[in-house]
């Protein structure tokens, strides 16, 4: 029987500007997709999204009702510090306060995250995370963090993906400011969140909080679409680009060799150039001693072939299966591998890239401490028939990539929790409001709450600790 350990947190996550709504109240300042997603162009927007700050208490002890050990929301920058500097809104840090109340009260442990793909516009203005500056806008935004809520939340997470941020805002363009191609700006941004996070580590260690404290990363497993070596470089540009440049940036505190070869071969092709100083590589060190964490995500893994011809990335954010395209010049070409199926937003379901990424951080990063795999999950058009979601789709997604978490911790990777995305219907940065993911159907119109079939599926698991196939659930 395939079982976890009684220690084994059965979470499900969420984010502020995804779940929230409430954007103007109570003194929040905008983030850039404030602004962004209130465009002409947009057909949606998170004004009011899952209204989790009206819902908070009922969402909290609905998922106590359904044996959820933990959630992971964030804080919003804007609410604690409306303009992203300056005085503190002592409304946004209330609402928190009253957030993280309500979970103790309920047993729900809180994952909080710093920074979830919404800076303040403001400082988005003035270049985001390719402006240095930015850094220490961060830690000091941070520091108050910890100060009002370090009694309340004892595990922290700095910051959500940063290869999504940059990869969104410099080569897919899916995210403002919508450059695409420019993978140099992609590398010096990240190699700043990556510095923002460590310096972030380090100053929640100097405070001698009691805590926990770490970072997320979505790490998609890159495989060469053949035996060819051009196909294995493609595939490894890819994964230096993606995977390896954050995973040595956080867990060993300096960039191999190997990655700085391949990001000076990208960064040279377009003849650019980034800045790294040896005080920013200090931090980084520092920081991958006391990192307590990694924080997982993962959706999908990448075939990818050998590519000469120019950049080409179509992004399908409408779930028309097939529509999708990601082919950048110098790097390499996904393609699609038919023995995988994949969803309508065209995301390859193959949990044995997770599989296969956990046991690549314990072979190559040895010092890691632990992992959660902090969101996993299937987006899905669902259905409400009487009130009913029948989702055996997204049951069996998860099943699988659990199963494929117990092998690791069977091969002795040391995972210590699974954060389901999401606890509930949230707005999808860049899909609306029809990509769904949550464990609770949201009617949009009425912000009623239903448990979908998956929900049940979930409780049972947790309170059983028993992997069980899909059909074993009463709905
Ligand atoms: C992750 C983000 C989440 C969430 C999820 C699903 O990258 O951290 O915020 O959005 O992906 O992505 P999407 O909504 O694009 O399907």
């Amino acid at each position: 029987m395939k079982t976890f350990n009684s220690d084994f947190l059965f979470g499900a996550a969420t984010a502020a500007y995804q779940s929230e709504g409430a954007t103007t109240i109570d003194g929040r300042g905008p983030c850039y997709w404030d602004e962004y997603l209130h465009r002409d162009s947009s057909t949606f927007h998170g004004d009011i999204a899952s209204d989790f700050y009206h819902t908070y208490k009922q969402d909290i002890r609905q998922a106590k009702a359904f044996g959820i050990d933990s959630i992971r929301i964030s804080i919003a920058w804007t609410r604690i510090l409306p303009n992203g500097i300056g005085p503190v809104n002592q409304a946004g840090v209330q609402f928190y306060r009253d957030v993280f109340d309500e979970c103790r009260e309920n047993g729900v442990e809180p994952f909080v995250t710093l920074h979830h793909f919404d800076t303040p516009l403001p400082l988005f203005k003035k270049g985001d995370w390719l402006n240095k500056d930015n850094i220490d806008h961060f830690v000091n935004y941070a520091k108050v963090c910890f100060q009002q809520f370090g009694d309340q939340v004892k595990h922290w997470i700095t910051i959500n993906e940063p290869w999504s941020v940059v990869a969104g805002q410099y080569v897919i363009g899916h995210f403002p400011p919508n450059i695409q191609y420019d993978v140099p700006k992609a590398i010096q941004a990240m190699h700043n969140m990556s510095v923002a996070h460590a310096k972030v580590v380090n100053l929640y260690k100097d405070m001698q909080l009691d805590g926990e404290i770490g970072i997320v990363h979505i790490l998609e497993s890159k495989y060469a679409n053949s035996e060819s070596e051009n196909d294995k470089k493609a595939a490894q540009l890819e994964d230096t680009l993606a995977n390896r440049f954050v995973l040595d940036a956080c867990l060993k505190g300096k960039y191999s060799e190997e990655t700085v070869r391949d990001l000076t071969d990208i960064i040279q092709a377009s003849r650019d150039t980034w800045t790294i100083t040896d005080e920013e590589l200090n931090c980084l060190s520092k920081a991958a001693v006391q990192i307590d964490f990694l924080g997982l995500n993962y959706y999908a893994s990448h075939f990818i072939e050998h590519y000469e011809g120019d950049s080409f990335i179509g992004h399908n954010g409408t779930g028309e299966k097939g529509t999708s395209v990601f082919a950048l010049k110098g790097i390499g070409k996904r393609v699609k591998n038919q023995a995988v199926p994949t969803t309508d937003w065209d995301w390859p379901i193959f949990p044995k890239g997770l599989f296969d990424m956990l046991l690549r951080i314990k072979n190559e990063y040895p010092a890691y401490k632990k992992i959660y795999v902090t969101e996993n999950g299937l987006g899905y058009k669902d259905a409400m028939t009487g009130h009913k979601i029948n989702d055996l789709l997204r049951i069996q997604y998860v099943h699988d990539h659990l199963a494929a978490i117990l092998e690791a911790i069977d091969a002795g990777v040391n995972v210590k929790g699974y954060f389901i995305w999401s606890l509930m219907d949230v707005l999808s940065w860049t899909n609306g409001f029809n990509k769904r993911y949550g464990l609770f159907y949201v009617d949009f119109e009425t912000q009623e709450r239903y448990p979908k079939r998956s929900a049940y599926w979930y409780k049972q698991l947790s309170s059983s600790r028993v992997l069980l196939g899909p059909q074993r659930v009463e709905f």
